[in-house]
Formats: C-alpha cells, sequence, structure tokens
C-alpha cells in the first residue's frame, strides 16, 4: 500500500446538511434512518487501485460544540468540502462565513476547496443553485449538486477528485489547476 497517494478530505458545514450520509454513500454503507449527529469526527477510506490513490474522508461534525476540533483536524487535509443543503437557508450562510474565516485564516491556502450542495431532492427554490453558482465563481472552486438518497452528484465529485490527483499530472500543477477550474454542475 506505500506506494499509494494519500489524499485527505475533510468534509465541513452546519449541523444536519448531510455530510456523514453523503460519506455513507461514496463507502457504499447504508444510509442511516434516523439523524445521528456525528460526535467530532469519523473517518472512512476508499482506495482507488487504478489510480494508486488512498482517498481518506474525514466527516467532520457540524455540531458548534466540535468547532475547535474541526478547524483543527481541517488544517491537516488536502481537500475541504463546504457543505451546504437545500432546505436551510442557514447552512450557507453557515459555509460562507467558514469559508471566509479559514480564508482569513490562511487555513486553505494550498488545499483544493469544493462547494456541494446537498439534498437536492428537496430542491424546491432554485435560489440554492444560484446561491451555488455565484460563490463557486466568486471563489473560483467546483461545485457539485448532490443527493445521497438519490444517489446523485456524487458520482462526479468522486471522479473529479480522482481526475485532479491522478498520478499522471504532477502533483506540482495541481496550484494551476485550482485556478483553472471548470465550474461543473451535475
Ligand atoms: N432528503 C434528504 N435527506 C438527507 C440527505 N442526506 C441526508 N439527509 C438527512 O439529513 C439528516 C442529517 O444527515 P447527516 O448526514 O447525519 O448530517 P451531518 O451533516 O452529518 O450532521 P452532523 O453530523 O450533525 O454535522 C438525516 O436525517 C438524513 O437522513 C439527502 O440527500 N436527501
Ligand atoms: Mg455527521
Amino acid at each position: 500500500m506505500d506506494e499509494y497517494k494519500a489524499i485527505k478530505i475533510g468534509l465541513v458545514g452546519d449541523a444536519n446538511t448531510g455530510k456523514s450520509s453523503l460519506v455513507s454513500l461514496i463507502s457504499k454503507e447504508e444510509l442511516p434512518k434516523i439523524y445521528t449527529p456525528t460526535i467530532g469526527v469519523d473517518l472512512r477510506v476508499l482506495y482507488v487501485d487504478d489510480k494508486k490513490l488512498k482517498i481518506s474522508f474525514w466527516d467532520l461534525s457540524g455540531q458548534t460544540v466540535f468547532k475547535d476540533l474541526v478547524d483543527n483536524f481541517v488544517k491537516s487535509m488536502n481537500v475541504i468540502c463546504f457543505c451546504f443543503s437545500c432546505d436551510d437557508m442557514s447552512s450557507y450562510n453557515y459555509i460562507k462565513n467558514l469559508y471566509n474565516e479559514y480564508s482569513e485564516n490562511k487555513i486553505i491556502e494550498n488545499k483544493l476547496c469544493i462547494l456541494l450542495l446537498t439534498k437536492s431532492d428537496k430542491l424546491t427554490d432554485l435560489n440554492y443553485k444560484i446561491l451555488g453558482i455565484d460563490f463557486s465563481r466568486e471563489q473560483h472552486i467546483p461545485f457539485f449538486i448532490t443527493s445521497a438518497l438519490q444517489k446523485t452528484g456524487c458520482i462526479d465529485f468522486l471522479n473529479y477528485l480522482i481526475k485532479f490527483y491522478s498520478p499522471v499530472i504532477p502533483q506540482e500543477n495541481n496550484q494551476e489547476k485550482i485556478k483553472n477550474f471548470q465550474c461543473i454542475l451535475s
């Protein structure tokens, strides 16, 4: 396993935005039937054998009580996924503030940031989508629309990550790639 490139991905966002559900889906686990808030952090690992990638998903709690712990974990990640959900405008404000905070504290420097709109099966207000597109364009970060329930968007998100870290492309080019990303909508 030594020759595998390790990539650490942290999912952040307000409580109840569906981070754990997304990670369950990616790990091919059953979606939890009832909402169980994450206590601190959960970890799942995905091996992509043909690309020699070991992708670890750090499912970080959105509970306020764990904010300091989450901030500390985030510092050691390669990728930060900012999650907000289609049914809660405060979850958008939450990640917007968090992004600004991490940006001011230089926590996101040299990290790939990704914006995820979750629970798209509940999308009744197109404003969520527009806010996501605007945010991703302003900050030059990729944007994916997902539903763990309907199993949509996650494959595009995963493929993007795999392609981004594909060993064929030297790691040094990543900064360039971050700047030149295309806004991806699924
Ligand atoms: N409709 C719908 N509900 C979802 C989806 N994903 C998650 N949920 C529900 O949203 C609630 C919260 O999901 P979690 O994945 O536990 O949320 P979380 O972001 O991990 O929450 P914390 O661990 O507290 O930060 C649960 O009741 C899930 O069943 C989705 O894609 N669609
Ligand atoms: Mg959780």
